[in-house]
């Protein structure tokens, strides 16, 4: 859409032009966060030529036979907009903890969702790797090739120069990758803050729980800043109080700036951060249901400006994931459609008025779509009812 911008302009001006009162909708013009698009990139999808994995898997696979031959496509937990229909997903630790997930290779994986025929190319990707020895601990592997059982990455933003800031969840630390994904300096720790994993590793205290680290990271319009938000409330927060952290990559330091996201319920999780704007995120929260028992699958906006004083990002609903009109029937689905997946870890905004969402699949264990069935990578997009008023340079410049 970036592409026809001046068409885009006209157009809009006139679906203004005869959309009448403000809200009573019109053509072009939705009044309520509707399904617009939906392709599916089936759940054993694996990497061509790579190597075995899921040999420590145990539990139930959803008739799924274990060990794989290759390395799966899956546990889709950021994403970055390359500008050109192109998208680097960021896969996480694999299956789930650092105990069962060594032989699981950590990837940026490049995907291209096709909405006309409802499927994903998988175009390529990078393996993330450390050769020049950043790590100052050991690694799982000698070729230092890195693996879901040295960090468990959930989200990724692109900086200036093609390359990856990575939020991780066993440090949790800040990652910065070249555009090979190659490691550039060492993990960046966060002050007070320690996953059960680095405790283990150098005898600190944990303050943070398990699989509670950075699963939001934004970056500011200008690529300066990053926001790197955590999962789970910090030993002495008050329960379901999300510190989110401001980090300068021109010094590559924190600031000390900090931020409160309160979940809506001590027991709910974030799923993805990204910025619209300096001020402005885009928050996924979620409980921990899927299928029939899936409740709280939300889309907030949330503004560090905080106008009404009370110590935390100012929230408002955007979009209920559980609740999407598809009037046009989209996917195959019913008039609403329902995002009705455990983890639902990936938003990035497309235009003005349009937002894609994916899930995290967990391969081969969520099973939220059909239940005992392994759940796919689903790319939806949403048109919302009104535009978000982004700072444009949240939408990278084509044909990088
Ligand atoms: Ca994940
Ligand atoms: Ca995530
Ligand atoms: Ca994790
Ligand atoms: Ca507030």
């Amino acid at each position: 859409m970036r592409k026809i911008v001046p068409i885009g302009a006209l157009a809009l001006a006139l679906t203004a032009a005869l959309s009448g009162p403000a809200g009573a909708g019109g053509p072009g013009q939705v009044t309520t966060p509707t399904l617009t698009g939906f392709a599916s990139l089936p759940a054993a999808t694996f990497v061509p030529g790579s190597e075995p994995s899921g040999s420590l898997v145990t539990g139930s696979t959803n008739g799924i036979p274990v060990p794989f031959a290759d390395q799966p496509v899956q546990g889709f937990s950021g994403i970055a907009d390359n500008g050109d229909g192109t998208y680097d997903v960021l896969s996480d630790n694999g299956y789930g903890n650092q105990a069962n997930s060594a032989d699981f290779l950590l990837r940026i994986h490049r995907l291209a969702p096709v909405f006309r025929t409802g499927k994903v190319d998988v175009l390529g990707g990078v393996n993330l790797t450390d050769p020049d020895g950043h790590v100052p601990w050991k690694l799982t592997r000698d070729d230092r090739v890195l693996t879901g059982a040295d960090f468990d990455v959930e989200s990724i933003v692109k900086d200036t120069f093609g390359g990856y800031w990575i939020g991780d969840e066993f440090g949790p630390y800040l990652l910065h990758f070249d555009r090979a994904g190659r490691l550039l300096s060492a993990p960046v720790p966060l002050d007070g803050v320690t996953a059960p994993e680095t405790a283990v590793r150098t005898g600190a205290t944990a303050t943070l729980g398990s699989s509670k680290g950075f699963e939001g990271l934004a970056k500011s319009p200008s690529g300066r800043y990053l926001y790197a938000l955590l999962e789970g409330s910090v030993t002495g927060d008050t329960p379901g109080d999300l510190r989110l952290n401001e980090f300068d990559t021109k010094t590559g330091k924190y600031t000390g700036k900090r931020y409160v996201y309160r979940l809506g319920a001590a027991n709910l999780a974030i799923g993805d951060a990204i910025a619209i704007d300096d001020n402005r995120f885009l928050i996924i929260e979620r409980d921990g249901g899927q299928g029939a028992t899936a409740v709280i699958k939300r889309l907030y906006l949330a503004d560090k400006r905080d106008r009404n004083r009370d110590g935390l990002l100012d929230k408002t609903l955007l979009v209920d994931l559980m609740n999407v009109a598809n009037p046009r029937r989209i996917g195959g689905f019913g008039p609403t459609f329902t995002f009705q997946f455990q983890t639902i870890e990936d938003v990035v905004v497309l235009d003005e008025k349009t937002i894609a969402v994916l899930n995290d699949n967990n391969f081969p264990f969520s099973s939220g779509r059909t239940a005992g069935v392994a759940d796919n990578n689903e790319w939806i997009t949403i048109e919302l009812p009104r535009s978000l008023q982004p700072d444009k340079r949240i939408f990278p410049a084509q044909g990088r």
